[in-house]
């Protein structure tokens, strides 16, 4: 199954640069406002089962100039939809925590302020001082990973933090489909979050599927005779014996 996550953060923390090293692609990366004025997205090997997407998307800024609207209209879908953000964030900045904060203010403003962060701390390099780290949060969670896109140090402990928060936010749901409901059987397996089916005696599907908080909420909102006959998560403990 795919999950998609979505690079934000303000224009020139390095969004490009380490999309570049994360996915082995060539997007064009430069010391100006706004090199990137269009969403792309590709494919990332984390540790665990599954690659995962990643998206580049346009640098957030104060006041975004009128022709970049379009362009972080894009964004702005990629960014809701994400399962994970990763704020890149440029540890060398001077004005650092006005920064981060502009960004979550604009992931407010546009309807992503509930969405999953992971904090990336770029360019770690240009300070002797600074070394690849993870730091973790009250539940043992990663929630900021130190890296340098230029040096590739770090994104090794990166992949892992994705990897760590992805697996977090999904649980497995069962849900009995009637035979009428082939579309949205076809759009669980277009999510990729199908993990077991088998025919039921109606003649439509029991699936397991693994899905994150937002999205399990997102179809239950839009399909209500699924959530009649929820029946709770799967994942039991496993046998010890
Ligand atoms: N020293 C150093 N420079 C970096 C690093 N990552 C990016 N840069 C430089 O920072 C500048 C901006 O990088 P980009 O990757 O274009 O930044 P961006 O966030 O995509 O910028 P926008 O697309 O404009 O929002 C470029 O000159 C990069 O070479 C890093 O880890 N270390
Ligand atoms: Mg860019």
């Amino acid at each position: 199954m795919l999950s998609t996550t979505a690079l934000v953060g303000y224009t020139n923390a390095g969004k490009s640069t380490l999309f570049n090293a994360l996915t082995d692609s060539e997007i064009y990366a430069a010391d100006q406002l706004f090199a990137t004025l269009d969403t792309t997205l590709r494919r990332m090997n984390v540790p665990g089962e599954h690659p995962v997407l990643l998206s580049d998307t346009v640098g957030f800024i104060r006041d975004l100039p009128p022709d970049l609207v379009a362009a972080f209209q894009a964004t702005l879908e990629e960014t809701r939809e994400a399962s994970l953000l990763l704020h890149v964030i440029d540890a060398q900045a001077e004005d650092i925590d006005d920064k981060r904060d502009e960004v979550l203010a604009v992931l407010d403003r546009i309807g992503a302020g509930e969405q999953p962060v992971l904090e990336v701390y770029n360019k770690i390099d240009l300070d002797p001082t600074q070394a690849p780290r993870v730091d973790y949060g009250e539940q043992g969670e990663p929630v900021a990973v130190w890296v340098s896109a230029r040096t590739g140090a770090g994104l090794d402990l990166l992949r892992a933090a994705v990897a760590a928060r992805l697996d977090e936010a999904k649980s497995v749901h069962s849900v009995e489909l009637a035979p009428t409901d082939g579309r949205l059987r076809a759009r669980l397996y277009k999510m990729g979050a199908v993990i077991a089916e088998a025919i039921t005696e109606a003649g439509g599907w029991r699936l397991d599927v693994n899905l994150g908080a937002g999205r399990w909420g997102q179809l239950l909102a839009e399909h209500p005779h699924l959530a009649a006959q929820v029946e709770g998560f799967l994942d039991e403990p496993a046998e010890t014996g």
